[in-house]
């Protein structure tokens, strides 16, 4: 028998999560009884799981084998009935929501810091997800950082570490521990929704060449086997494929900037017809044509306008849901389909109550997450196969061609973000609140445009949210600044980051002429960036020039 032991502990101060679970910089994780804290209050704010199935697993960074054999020890003591463990603790975000759902589990506990850099000196994260497979409502993650408040004492028990090398059952206690194979039941389900076959020929004709770049983070293993093995793919059409704890010294974020090799490749003189990359824990998604950038909103929105060639989606789509940062070039495509399209807060958590209630098939953010109701989570590798889908299904039309197409029928959502990270935070909640306070004088003001013209605000607000499915509203959700030709400004701060603060800012325009949607993006921009500076001031209240991310 293994030993059950109450042990005492103190509250932390700094426990409450954020757009995606706790996330904070490693050194603090690996204090004494920090992740011991949470993982705790995650298990003290739920009810009704005792015997129950918990999925563990995580993105395979820096301190994720010794997090999950604390976690695996606790959910034993704290009487769970069975927890499923992905090989070697590796388990990306949306293969964890694809279990939790196909062996009705309780829910999981997931390890990441998302597309945050890792290693000892790197970020480290944890959330919860639920029995639907996403990630826990705020109602719940207020529970849980209100009860880490309050909690002075943790469940464990004595008992060695678990061998997560071999797939295999364990007895812990009372508890069975069952390491699995993480990719198996997620590649079964993605080939259920897509057809395979033509993607295959697509991708084995040697006319079509691909490079998927995981970015030593955890959907090597799943591009491997998916595009490789099922798919026939030459193997050296995946890069950067092992999972390694500081993902080689990287940042797994997938865009522009961090996937600089992909970009590199694909700007080359002989570069390949498809890139791709996703982030740390596999749930968000670049996708690169020949010397083109798809933009994460243009993105979703070609998707959703194609999604009658893909076999899993051929039946028609119920919704389309975005989060308010994002392009409104989805709302274009669900208008031409007869379909809504909802505008949720930021956070992929927002998305599912409408996926669980049939009110939305494909969600997308800006932030680079695509998906749909096949898991509850975005899934960066579900939509490089649905972009190969469409592919193979308009042969002979490049990446380029596709959303250039999409342009002429739906109108160009220029659309840039500009990111101001690690910003000082009394100043970042100083621009918002001094923002907020202009809301009301906003309307009606004009802005010189250049070139004689002006834009003149007819809307500005504090994004608020009330979700259809459960009545919850969710009050300060960015900042936005609506003008007289549609252009739009979205000011927030992020929840995610682990240093000072992150300022985004938001930027787009429509441009339904085709004859000018070749300009480049952020010269397009320009007069709006300078609009967004004056009403701001973010240059000075920064004490940045520049942003130091446009995505
Ligand atoms: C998380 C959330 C996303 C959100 C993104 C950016 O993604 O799941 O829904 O869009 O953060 O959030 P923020 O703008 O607050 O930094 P991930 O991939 O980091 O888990």
């Amino acid at each position: 028998m293994s030993e059950l032991l109450t042990l005492p502990t103190r509250p932390f101060a700094d426990q409450r999560p954020g757009t995606s679970g706790l996330r904070k910089k490693v050194a603090v994780f690996r204090q004494p009884r920090y992740l011991e804290n949470f993982v705790q209050s995650i298990f003290d704010s739920l009810t009704g799981f005792a015997g129950g199935t918990l999925v563990v697993g995580g993105d395979g960074r820096f301190h994720n084998d010794v997090a999950i054999q604390t976690i695996v020890r606790m959910a034993a003591a704290n009487g769970f009935g069975r927890v499923l463990v992905g090989r070697a603790g590796i388990l990306s975000t949306p293969a964890a929501s694809c279990v939790v759902r196909a062996r009705a589990a309780f829910g999981a506990v997931i390890l990441s810091a998302s597309h945050n850099p890792g290693g000892p000196d790197g970020d480290f994260g944890i959330k919860f997800n639920t029995a639907n497979g996403g990630p826990a409502p705020e109602k719940i993650t207020e529970a849980i950082w209100r009860r880490s408040e309050r909690i002075e004492r943790y469940l464990t028990i004595a008992h060695a570490d678990i061998d997560l090398a071999t797939i295999g059952i364990t007895a812990l206690g009372e508890t069975t521990v069952e390491v699995f194979d993480p990719v198996a039941e997620y590649a079964d389900l993605l080939a259920g929704l897509f057809d395979f076959p033509a993607m295959a020929r697509l991708v084995q004709g040697g006319a079509f060449r691909m490079r998927f770049d995981a970015m030593h983070a955890v959907t090597g293993p799943y591009a491997e086997e998916i595009f490789v093995r099922r798919l026939g793919a030459p193997p050296k059409s995946v890069v950067a494929a092992t999972p390694l704890a500081d993902f080689g010294g990287g940042h797994p974020d997938p865009n522009p900037i961090y996937a600089s090799e992909l970009m590199a490749a694909m700007f080359a003189a002989d570069a390949p017809d498809f890139g791709a990359a996703s982030d740390g824990d596999g749930d968000r998604n670049m996708i690169v044509g020949r010397r083109f950038v798809v933009t994460p909103s243009d993105s979703l929105a070609v998707l959703a306008a194609n999604a009658h060639l893909v076999p899993g989606y051929a039946k028609g789509l119920k919704g389309i849901a975005r989060s308010m940062p994002t392009s409104r070039a989805a709302d274009r495509v669900a208008a031409a389909l007869g379909v809504a399209c909802h505008e949720t807060p930021t956070g992929w958590k927002f998305f599912a109550n409408l996926l669980d209630a049939g009110l939305a098939t494909i969600c997308g953010e800006e932030s680079a997450g695509t998906g749909s109701d096949h898991v509850r989570e975005k899934d960066g590798v579900w939509a490089v196969l649905f972009w190969l889908n469409v592919l193979a299904a308009r042969p002979g039309e490049s990446v380029e061609a596709i959303v250039r197409d999409h342009w002429r029928r739906f109108g160009r959502d220029i659309y840039s973000r500009h990111d101001y990270e690690g910003i000082d935070a009394a100043a970042a909640n100083a621009l918002i609140a001094d923002l907020r306070a202009q809301l009301a004088t906003l309307p009606g003001r004009s802005f010189a445009r250049g070139e004689g013209s002006s834009a003149t605000v007819v809307g500005a607000d504090d994004f608020a949210y009330t979700d259809p499915v459960d009545g919850s509203v969710t009050t300060q959700q960015g900042i936005r600044i609506v003008f007289d030709d549609d252009a739009r400004i979205v000011f927030r701060l992020s929840g995610t980051g682990t240093e000072g603060a992150t300022l985004r800012i938001y930027l787009e325009r429509f441009e339904p002429d085709p004859a000018k949607q070749g300009v480049e993006t952020q010269a397009a921009l320009a007069s709006l960036v300078a609009i967004a500076d004056r009403i701001a001031g973010v240059r000075e209240r920064t004490g940045r020039s520049a942003p130091s991310v446009m995505t």
